[in-house]
């Protein structure tokens, strides 16, 4: 009888893009050492300044245009394809996951390639290189970045979907996350009560790394797929193939 697999998480942040060279946000070069996150990623900002706020987003869809998936991201997809009960939650933006070839990955922050209407709510992919912002042609009302800004809250059936696997894990793998944005820092918590190991990826000491399990120091796109390679190897890891 085949053994029921054990379901898995993996939780991602800008740093498993960093390999990519997409900027992280509270890193060494990080986006809010340069700007103010309040006067760029909130709706307040938007509705003070649409112009403004779509010029980082235009700035942030061409300079990660051409990024590629890196190991890590491609570890993530090849993970997902011998296990049948992971789930991946990413608080990227950057759709490099998908790229990479995993698939129903929870985008909790959203998508930067996808746009949605202030006034109907539709959503639409979009990779259109545009400088000055979109309206949605089905009923003109301006178009926003389909992300979600500091302040508003999450999609509910993604956070909820993102608790009952974490909540439901035997094992969170969190890579490349500072660990400060709620409510997703808040899932290896929520996966460690329910009696899971965390195994942190990160180039440095977090806010999590107290709490978690094993630390595992270095870029993500060399540590991940070494990783990945011992646990293939030794069989050793509890994450039965499904
Ligand atoms: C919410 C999309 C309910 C947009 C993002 C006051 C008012 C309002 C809200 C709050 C408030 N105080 C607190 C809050 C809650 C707030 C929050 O958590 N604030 C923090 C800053 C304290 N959260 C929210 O507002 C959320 N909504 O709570 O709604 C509500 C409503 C009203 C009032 C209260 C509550 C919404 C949060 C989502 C915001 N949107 N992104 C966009 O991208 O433009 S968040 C943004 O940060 C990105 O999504 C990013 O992914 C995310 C988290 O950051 P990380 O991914 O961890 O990235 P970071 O750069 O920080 O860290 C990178 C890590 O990688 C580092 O550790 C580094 O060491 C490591 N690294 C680097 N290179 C490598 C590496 N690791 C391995 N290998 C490498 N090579």
């Amino acid at each position: 009888m085949a053994s029921t697999p054990t379901p898995f998480v993996i939780l991602t942040g800008a740093g498993i893009s960093a390999d990519s060279r997409v900027p992280t946000f509270r890193g060494r070069d990080g986006f809010w050492n340069t700007y103010r996150v309040e006067e760029l990623a909130t709706p307040q900002a938007f509705n003070n300044d649409p112009d403004l706020v779509w010029s980082f987003y235009h700035w942030r869809r061409e300079r990660i245009r051409s990024c590629q998936p890196n190991p890590a991201h491609e570890t993530v997809a090849a993970i997902q394809q011998t296990h049948s009960a992971i789930t991946i939650i990413t608080q990227n933006v950057d759709g490099l996951h998908q790229a990479a070839g995993s698939v129903n990955t929870l985008e909790l922050h959203g998508s930067l390639w996808r746009m949605r209407c202030c006034i109907c709510g539709n959503r639409w992919e979009d990779r259109k290189s545009r400088t000055s912002i979109p309206s949605y042609p089905f009923c003109g009302g301006r178009a926003r970045p389909d992300v979600v800004w500091f302040g508003e809250t999450l999609d509910a059936t993604l956070l909820q979907a993102a608790v009952e696997a974490s909540i439901s894990a035997a094992c969170m793998l969190i890579i490349g996350t500072s660990g400060l944005v709620y409510p997703a820092a808040s899932l290896p918590g929520e996966a460690q009560r329910a009696g899971a190991t965390l195994i942190e990826f990160n180039r440095e000491e977090t806010t999590l790394t107290p709490g978690v399990d094993i630390h595992i120091a270095g870029r993500a796109a060399e540590t991940l797929p070494r990783w990945w390679a011992q646990q293939r190897q030794h069989q050793s890891v509890s994450l039965d193939e499904g």
